[in-house]
């Protein structure tokens, strides 16, 4: 647990050192005034929590201040922290995590966003709790990406599935349904393309690539898992949106976070989306992966 709170100190230091600290300041042991609600708007737009989610959670602080009497910055700053919490925290109760005979999980995200290398530690971090685990290759437009997905296997000692380079990616993913049910597999982690040469059209194959599967397994994908790199700040939520659309995510691996002052981008895909986050990348080792934890992740960002 102590590691686990050192490695995601390190991990949003950056974010927290840029403009959480500032807003931290701003919420200091004073009263509220017309420039505190300037500056935190402020603050906050510039920590890539995103138009729409600041003005909502501005909206739900004035609110409160005003039904609850908060006079004072520091108490603003203990409901801001509530709401920032009550936003990442999804409603529901999370069902994918029923036992079944074959859970597969489908991973999409554009290219560059850390798909592969998520997949290989989800891989090994299941394999570690005793899950049999088979991966398949669908990034099968680029040679490299299956080359890379089949390097990450040997690495963590888990088999891939793959095909030719150009093949179709469907009939990759059935092939590893398969293979998944003739080796007693109970998890299929299913890699793909992030971006097509212009005469195919992304979403159009990874529909095709989710209707494989939903027919070859009662109820898959069980989960789809949208990876997005932090980096990219305000415009990974276009992006979303588009997967979201087309594939129906049902969560968020959240990459790249160590290094990058916009870690408030986990706000905007919270409040922009509505999708849960499921996993932090925390650098490029396979070890990298945490638990998303949403007070965790606030009170590292804002202390008491
Ligand atoms: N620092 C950092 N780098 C990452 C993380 N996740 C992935 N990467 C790097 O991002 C690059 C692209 O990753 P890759 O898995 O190939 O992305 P894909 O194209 O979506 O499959 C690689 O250099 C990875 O090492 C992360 O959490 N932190
Ligand atoms: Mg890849």
């Amino acid at each position: 647990m102590l590691a686990l709170m050192a490695s995601l100190r390190e991990t949003l230091a950056r974010t927290r050192n840029s403009i959480f600290g500032r807003v931290q300041a701003l919420l200091g042991q004073t009263d509220i005034t017309d420039d505190t609600w300037e500056e935190l708007e402020a603050l906050l737009l510039q920590a890539d929590v995103g138009a729409a989610t600041t003005a909502k959670l501005l909206e739900a602080l004035k609110r409160r201040a005003k039904s609850e009497g908060i006079v004072r910055a520091d108490a603003l700053r203990s409901a801001l922290k509530e709401e920032l919490r009550r936003l990442l925290s999804p409603n529901g109760a999370d069902d994918h995590a029923k036992p079944r005979l074959l859970e597969v999980i489908l991973v999409v995200g554009v290219n560059g966003s850390g798909k592969t290398t998520s997949i290989a530690k989800l891989g090994k971090r299941y394999q570690a709790q005793g899950r049999r685990v088979l991966l398949a290759a669908c990034d099968t437009f680029r040679a490299a990406a299956i080359d890379q997905l089949q390097i990450w296997g040997e690495r963590v000692g888990i088999p891939v599935i793959a095909g030719a380079p150009n093949s179709d990616p469907g009939a990759v993913a059935f092939d590893a349904v398969q293979a998944a049910f003739a080796r007693k597999c109970d998890l299929l982690i299913v890699d793909t393309a992030g971006r097509l040469h212009t005469k195919h059209n992304l979403m159009k194959e990874l529909e095709k690539v989710r209707n494989v599967l939903s027919r070859a397994v009662h109820e898959a994908p069980h989960q789809t898992l949208l990876v997005i790199d932090a980096t990219n700040g305000q415009n990974a939520i276009n992006q979303a949106k588009g997967f979201a659309r087309a594939v129906g995510v049902t969560g968020v691996i959240l990459t790249k976070l160590d290094g990058t002052p916009k870690g408030g981008v986990a706000f905007a895909i919270a409040g922009e989306l509505g999708i849960p986050i499921r996993y932090l990348g925390t650098g490029e080792k396979v070890d990298d992966l945490e638990e998303f934890n949403p007070q965790a992740f606030v009170d590292e960002l804002l202390s008491d």
